[in-house]
């Protein structure tokens, strides 16, 4: 089985040390019938063949759609738990890393550090508390005042303001964009303009029906006053080509210091069309550079290459829901949904080729290989990714912690895991990944997006409905 979730001993001490602040309700939802639950799906696991998801995956793709897996991926973890418990015990000196799962692959790393980084711990106590529940797949989150956030809700499509203080979650705003919202679809990552005080921008990324299929849309609009409605919300950018399918529409936004946008589009899942990925005339399985009216900006790297489209600023990547700005380093870092196995962090530079579907430390949801089964990256002309899972763990949003409230975080990066269940913690030196931890095992929650308030909270929306606010202790309230 893949999903495991990397429990040791080590991770137990951290979740006992974090002191919960729920509501009555969800801590009866969390503990007791999951655990039930959770004992009958190992029998049934066992029953099963291990080390093949295909059941987990059909009939789509890849974690990020399914919405059953997240209960038996918690059977999993169980069983991983006593597991990793045993291997912690034959302590030879070398720190372990904080994968304790088999890989799924056969595949090396180019360089000892790419994968597994030995597991650490956070030292400080920390407060979890949910702040809001019973909302939906809350795909995109920013803070757009203090403790307050936009957030959007994929399925519904519907654009919401949370008070991370009084705990109020707003009406609807009104005149956000018609989106497809089948599978992966809907209303996907909002962010807003860098001089959102004067101007008012929200800009959102959805994924739009248009003829031929579908696309991966950016638009904007201006916040009513009364932040009641979206004022003339129109679409800026189109992912082309529309594709008649329904995954992998990437979706992340992000401005940079030029004022400019950062989108990830994903390469529409299927094969052959992900092949377009490695194409420099679509605009699937690509970093997009644009204006804030959409256009390319005038510094990309193919904008003299007539065969390619202007807007492209890096292509071969697969489904890239995470992105972010290294706060010491000023480098755009993504994470990218890998195959089975094979999720990569990469730093992103104008003009590369991240080398997706040619070659992937991955294999197919079938098992098969992909392409020739080639992993390494760089032989092969492409850029290595700085790190990889096997298993995977289903990384969706992503943020580095830019703050010193919880001075040991400063400068790390937090990924949401949509199956395993947890938030990774990933410690970065020199661009090597030094460390890894997972917090939040026991949830069972798949984590969506990630942010890190003003104040230094870090903020994790679920697909459950559910915002999380993790503190230094004692600093919540
Ligand atoms: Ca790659």
């Amino acid at each position: 089985m893949i999903f495991g979730a990397g429990f040791s001993g080590l991770n137990f001490n951290i979740v006992s040390s974090i002191s919960y602040k729920r509501g009555e309700k969800t801590m009866g939802k969390v503990s007791w019938p999951r655990s039930t639950f959770s004992l009958m799906l190992i029998f049934i696991l066992a029953l099963a063949a291990c080390g093949n998801d295909d059941a987990l995956e059909e009939p789509t793709d890849d974690p990020d759609t399914a919405t059953e897996e997240s209960e038996e991926s918690d059977a999993s973890t169980e069983e991983s738990a006593d597991e990793g418990a045993d291997e912690s015990a034959n302590t030879d000196g070398e720190a372990e890393p904080a994968e304790t799962e088999p890989q799924v692959t056969d595949f090396e790393p180019a360089f000892p550090e790419q994968t597994r980084a030995p597991e650490v711990v956070t030292e400080a106590e920390l407060d979890v508390e949910v702040v809001v529940e019973d909302l939906g797949v809350s795909w995109g989150m920013e803070e757009f005042d203090t403790n307050r956030l936009l957030v959007t809700q994929r399925d519904s499509a519907e654009l919401l303001i949370v008070n991370l203080e009084d705990r109020s979650v707003s009406d609807p705003i009104e005149g956000t964009p018609e989106v497809n919202n089948e599978d992966q679809g809907g209303l996907l990552d909002v962010t807003i303009a860098p001089d959102f005080d004067e101007s008012r921008l929200v800009f959102l990324t959805f994924s739009q029906d248009i003829e031929g299929g579908t696309v991966t849309s950016v638009g904007k609009g201006a916040l009513s006053e009364d932040e009641t409605s979206l004022e003339d919300f129109e679409v800026i950018f189109q992912a082309t080509p529309a594709y008649d399918g329904t995954l992998h529409y990437g979706g992340r936004i992000i401005f940079d210091d030029e004022e400019n946008l950062f989108l990830t589009t994903g390469e529409r899942s299927d094969d052959p069309i992900r092949e377009r990925a490695q194409d420099l005339d679509a605009y699937l399985g690509k970093v997009i550079y644009i204006t804030q009216d959409g256009e390319p900006v005038d510094t990309n790297p193919f904008i003299e290459d007539e065969d390619a489209l202007d807007g492209i600023y890096s292509y071969g990547h697969r489904n890239t829901q995470g992105v972010d700005f290294h706060p010491e380093t000023g480098d755009l870092w993504i994470v990218e949904f890998g195959p089975q196995a094979g999720d990569e962090l990469n730093i992103i530079e104008p003009g590369n080729n991240y080398g997706w579907p040619v070659v992937s430390y991955g294999i197919e949801y079938t098992g098969e290989l992909i392409n020739e089964g080639i992993s390494e990256h760089e032989a092969q002309g492409f850029v290595e990714p700085r790190y990889y899972w096997d298993p995977t763990s289903a990384p969706s949003g992503m943020s580095f912690y830019d703050n010193d409230a919880i001075p040991e975080w400063e400068n790390n990066l937090f990924i949401g895991g949509l199956a395993p269940n947890y938030i990774v913690r990933v410690i970065i030196e020199d661009d090597i990944i030094v460390g890894e931890e997972r917090l939040l095992t026991e949830e069972g929650e798949r984590f969506r997006d990630i942010l890190v308030t003003e104040d230094g909270a870090l903020i994790a929306s679920t697909d459950g409905g559910l915002i999380y606010r993790i503190t230094g202790a004692g600093e919540g309230e």
